[in-house]
């Protein structure tokens, strides 16, 4: 894919459909020269859209040449480098309809514009310098959000996110391989009163612990961005899905009294406290399945081993049974939280689970059918996947990529370190600390290759 700096690009940036308002994004050397040709201001003026116009929203029709005027707008005009790509930027504010907003994108293409790639607008603003690569991936996660806290983390990642420590990380790394480099040019003699020893003190206790607080909030940051895998697993008829039904407030999934009705796993996404949650219904598990059911139950367990947390649902108006103990030693190496349903059934409190190494307080009571307990149920939930430790979300590491170079430069660093302990080769360490350099750079977005950028921009939505 090419980017020539000489094109001008157009995108509809709202979504696809009926809305109130659309609006058209022209970015690029010929924006105002484009868009002049077609717009037709109130306040007629000779002049067109210009730099005088910048920061300013002005109110007209977009005008065919041959079939006249297609809509009433407000274009919004800013100048490069004070825009979103650091180019000449035009928004054509129209009325939401899918067919005007289409024709208007279409006069725009025919006057000279093409029609933009995934991401473009977010890659010029990145090449124009406008914002780092760690930043362009929190706008997509931004984008991509399903709940609150999701939101907020992209948010944060942007304003002040990862891109501002890596920054500062690697101010204080530049500044030990200065030091490393000005004691590597010393004279032989003066090296042995000097020493490099006090360097691997400030990387172990100012850099490490911070990129190892970023690696280890990864799993956080993929339940914030994918959502957390919850699956609810148990012996046929205990209540799966009158819970998954409860959680989503509606009669989504089959309930019988009949054992044996969910056949097939069935995923849906919830809020929890605003974390986004996949959760997911599963055949009950049993050991004379018939063919249908054998293969639903395989999948049922397929889904419990990739689970971040299996609910282990079990009738609380029923003594336990070794179906149940046998789910539970399959389960129980897994995160995992016990809870008993069916409490309505119950006279008073229903008697503790007995199966050897359940911890019977930690067991979380319910009633799917009356909706006691969830409330506790959720809380469990957040409790026990340790979520919310960095409420703002500025410490919590959403991409893969930036943990495979923040894995390298914890490598890097860790040899460095090595290296000072036992031989202090001043050179080998040097070497280690450029590696490690050269991946905070990459995080930011230096020297990555065009496929690299590709392979980013290519998940963003048209029209960002
Ligand atoms: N009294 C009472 N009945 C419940 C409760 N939860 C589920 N049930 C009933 O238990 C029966 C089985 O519920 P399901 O939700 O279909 O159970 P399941 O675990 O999905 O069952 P399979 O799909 O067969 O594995 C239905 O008759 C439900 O109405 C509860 O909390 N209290
Ligand atoms: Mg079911």
């Amino acid at each position: 894919m090419h980017y020539l700096s000489n094109d001008t690009i157009a995108a509809v940036a709202t979504s696809q459909g009926t809305g109130g308002i659309a609006i058209i994004k022209i970015s690029g050397p010929q924006a105002f020269e484009i868009v002049s040709r077609i717009f037709r201001p109130r306040h007629l003026t000779a002049r067109g859209l210009t730099a005088c116009d910048h920061q300013r929203l002005v109110y007209g029709h977009i005008v065919h040449p041959q079939t006249g005027v297609l809509d009433e707008v407000l274009v919004a005009v800013m100048c490069g480098p004070r825009s979103y790509t650091t180019e000449d930027v035009v928004e054509i504010n129209c009325h939401g309809g899918a067919v005007v907003t289409q024709e208007i994108l279409n006069l725009v293409i025919t006057q000279g514009a093409r029609p933009a790639q995934p991401g473009e607008f977010t890659r010029r603003a990145f090449l124009g310098g406008r914002i780092n690569l760690a930043e362009a991936e929190a706008v997509i996660d931004l984008i991509n959000a399903k709940t609150r806290k999701a939101a907020r983390a992209g948010l944060q990642q942007l304003n002040n996110g990862i891109a501002q420590q890596i920054n500062e990380l690697q101010n204080m790394l530049m500044e030990i391989l200065a030091e490393i480099e000005a004691y590597i040019d010393f004279d032989d003699d003066l090296e042995e009163t000097l020493s490099i020893s006090p360097l691997k003190q400030r990387m172990t206790s100012d850099i490490l612990p911070v990129i190892n607080g970023f690696i280890s909030s990864f799993r956080e940051g993929r339940i914030l961005k994918e959502g957390l895998r919850l699956v609810i697993a148990g012996r046929p008829n205990v209540g799966k899905s009158s819970l998954v039904n409860r959680f989503l407030n509606q009669e989504r999934v089959i309930v019988t009294a009949v054992p044996g009705t969910t056949r097939d796993i069935i995923e849906e996404m919830i809020d929890i406290d605003g974390l986004p949650v996949v959760v997911t219904d599963t055949a009950g598990i049993h050991r004379r399945p018939d063919p249908v059911e054998a293969i639903g139950i395989e999948k049922s367990e397929a889904a419990i081993a990739e689970a971040d947390l299996v609910l282990f649902l079990i009738d609380g108006s029923e003594p336990l049974n070794s179906e149940d103990r046998q789910i539970y030693g399959q389960i129980k190496r897994q995160d995992h939280l016990v809870v008993q349903n069916k409490i309505d059934l119950c006279q008073g409190q229903p008697p503790p689970p007995t199966i050897e190494g359940l911890c019977t307080e930690e067991v979380v009571r319910i009633s799917a059918l009356t909706g006691d307990g969830l409330e506790r149920l959720k809380e469990q939930i957040v409790l026990r996947l340790g979520l919310g430790i960095d409420p703002d979300g500025s410490r919590i590491l959403v991409n893969l990529r930036q943990r495979k170079l923040l894995e390298a430069v914890q490598q890097h660093l860790d040899q460095a370190c090595c290296y000072i302990g036992q031989t202090c080769e001043a050179e080998l360490v040097a070497i280690e600390i450029k590696d490690a350099l050269k991946a905070f750079q990459e995080i930011l977005g230096q020297g990555v290759s065009e496929d690299v950028l590709d392979h980013i921009f290519e998940r963003f939505c048209i029209g960002k």
